[in-house]
């Protein structure tokens, strides 16, 4: 019996008699006006309800997601805690904050340029949204693209507020990080004389989407795990950061962490510190489902922001246009753009493609908020509405197998419950997938805090205010290997700081401006992990 309910069944069924006069139908994209009215009203960036103005730190006075704002803002979990800092539990030139992509390539790179490393991880090396990254990773490597194409796509994607050097940095070693990750074992598509399989992402205006079938996060992580096991860079595995360390000076000099095996707090000591603790969707903002991992709760974007550093763009989220909408085992998690990119359409509950499939995301994900809303052409589904991502369109298109080869991920989630991504179209709505905005760096991935480093998607500034699919496995590889190699340079020649200097002081200096800014807060931060109670309304 069908798990659909009469209405949703009559709707599959207009789905199902449109498709042929869809079959090369072109739906034309939305004028750049068209674009800022679509934006303003339906995306939820310009809610006014999400969001409130920080009273304290360095972004006082800048809108931030609530949910962020009340971390950003709350009670450090050392606060009260008796803490010897000069009993040091690890020594190394460089501590790098983070198990995921970014983290594996800054320490391959910082081991390489001969400092000693440490990796610590709030999970398990891996565990990261690099591991759940699917379509790909950009990169202008085919002869009529250019790096400035690749820079022109991204800035108009980003709202034109990407800040040049960064992106800079991006696109022109993008050929470079995959040829990096190419020598190093990363199985990327490829045609039968060995050229790399390329596509189309929203807003890219050259096929540079390079992916190893629609798992490319998965494969590339694998890949640098096996990297960092190799080179015998320690990982402390379980053992979140709970604050920075700075010496006497202001530099950063270490990290105090959270064992959750031995329920213990560990001191490190290190020369350079490279936060690599990626994004916030786990944060919930607004209610939204996430496609993030289980850790994502902006722990690194709380770190620096007590110990100094600015943030940029924290309101401007990515929500992925096409997050699983039904079955609700797997509600929220991604559908990969890939999906369309190998021509699956979005269409509404009468069967009517809408919009090109190919806008970029933001404007994507708020038409389909438009077409479920407004224009009350939304198919109920769960406790929600949604829209129809027609899939068995990719086998009439490019042929039967098609969805097999290109997309089997994909494939195989939906197998599980029961639901044939070749036979039948499948639900989804927007799903919290990304943070737009994140710390400021310079182009060597370095904080104005001295000894502070930064990679991936803990970053902010390098997309603007709104990332082109595929430019973030890129940036954690880009600027994870920056960030390893500087904190390597920086750690070098330096002596290890003496113990009696480590200090907690801007920990304490922030607790009183909270209190003097009138905050009171029972909130711990960082977050860590998420408290999920049951008969949370996901929107
Ligand atoms: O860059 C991304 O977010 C990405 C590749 C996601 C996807 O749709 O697969």
């Amino acid at each position: 019996m069908s798990a659909f309910t009469q209405e949703i069944l009559a709707s599959m069924k207009r789905v199902e008699a449109t498709r042929a006069e869809r079959l090369h139908q072109e739906v034309p994209r939305f004028t750049a006006d068209e674009k800022d009215a679509l934006l303003k009203e339906f995306h939820p960036d310009y809610s006014e309800k999400g969001f409130t103005v920080l009273s304290t730190g360095p972004n006082k006075g800048s809108k931030v997601p609530k949910e962020l704002a009340e971390l950003l803002e709350g009670k450090s979990r050392l606060e009260g805690v008796p803490l010897d800092l000069t009993r040091v539990d690890y020594d190394t030139d460089v501590l790098v904050i983070g198990g995921g992509g970014a983290g594996a390539a800054a320490a391959i790179e910082a081991h390489d340029a001969g400092a000693s490393v440490l990796v610590v991880t709030k999970l398990r090396m891996g565990e990261a949204n690099t591991m759940m990254a699917e379509g790909g990773i950009q990169a202008a490597d085919k002869a009529n693209d250019s790096p400035l194409i690749h820079y022109l796509d991204a800035f108009g994607g980003g709202h034109y507020q990407n800040i040049p050097d960064l992106l800079e940095e991006l696109v022109e070693n993008g050929p470079l990080a995959i040829d990096w990750l190419s020598r190093l074992g990363v199985l990327f598509d490829k045609e039968a004389d060995g050229t790399m399989v390329t596509t189309h992402g929203g807003g890219t205006s050259r096929k540079r989407m390079h992916a190893c079938r629609d798992v490319t996060g998965a494969e590339i992580m694998r890949v640098l795990r096996d990297e960092t096991q190799n080179l015998d860079i320690p990982v402390l595995t379980y053992a979140p950061a709970v604050e920075l360390l700075k010496d006497d000076t202001g530099r950063v000099a270490g990290a105090v962490l959270w064992d959750y095996d031995s329920q213990e707090f560990l001191v490190v000591r290190a020369k350079a510190v490279v936060l690599a603790t990626g994004g916030a969707g786990r944060l919930h903002y607004q209610g939204f489902p996430t496609s993030n991992h289980y850790g994502a709760t902006a722990d690194g974007l709380v770190l620096a922001y007590r110990a100094g550093a600015k943030l940029i763009y924290a309101d401007a989220i990515q929500y992925h246009p096409t997050g699983v909408a039904f079955p609700a085992q797997i509600y929220g998690a991604l559908v990969t753009e890939k999906v369309r990119s190998v021509g699956a359409q979005l269409v509404n509950s009468q069967g009517v493609a809408f919009m090109n499939p190919l806008e970029t995301r933001d404007v994507a994900a708020a038409s389909i908020i438009r077409e479920c809303t407004a224009r009350g052409n939304g198919v109920p589904a769960l406790d929600g509405v949604a829209l129809w991502l027609d899939t068995p369109i990719i086998d009439m298109l490019h042929g039967e197998g098609t969805i097999e080869k290109r997309i089997p991920g994909m494939l195989r989630m939906y197998q599980k419950f029961g639901i044939d991504i070749r036979k039948e179209p499948i639900l989804v709505y927007p799903t919290l997938h990304y943070q737009n905005g994140g710390i400021l760096i310079n182009r060597d991935a370095e904080t104005e805090i001295p000894g502070l480093f930064v990679a991936g998607e803990a970053v902010g500034g390098i997309h603007g205010t709104n990332r082109l699919m595929g430019n973030s496995l890129l940036d954690i590889i880009v600027f994870g290997r920056i960030a390893g190699e500087h904190a390597a340079a920086e750690a070098k020649g330096r002596a290890a700081v003496p113990a009696e200097r480590l200090n907690l002081d801007h920990v304490v200096a922030f607790a009183r401006e909270r209190e003097a800014a009138g905050i009171e807060t029972t909130v711990l931060s960082p977050k860590l992990l998420p408290t999920y109670t049951h008969g949370r309304k996901t929107r």
